[in-house]
């Protein structure tokens, strides 16, 4: 199966800022797709629930320098 969240993502001023939390949310094992929109300060993040939990996507953008916060 699948889900997908949309994350609240602070912090971000550049391009180069939204590619690499792009690139943080594709690294998690368990994540399909992962978009970011740097203009709208959000994620659009798809995944598998048996593998990743809301937590972890949050978790990831925050260790990337980030804050993070689910809005569905
Ligand atoms: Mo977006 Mo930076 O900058 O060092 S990656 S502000």
């Amino acid at each position: 199966g699948f889900k997908r969240i949309q994350v609240r993502v602070t912090g971000m001023t550049c391009a180069a800022c939204s590619n690499s939390v792009e690139s943080a949310l594709k690294s998690v094992h368990g994540v399909f797709r992962a978009s970011v929109a740097l203009l709208q300060n959000k994620a659009d993040v798809v995944f598998d629930p048996a593998l990743v939990k809301d937590d972890d996507i949050k978790n990831a953008i925050e260790d990337a320098g980030f804050e993070a916060e689910i809005l569905s």
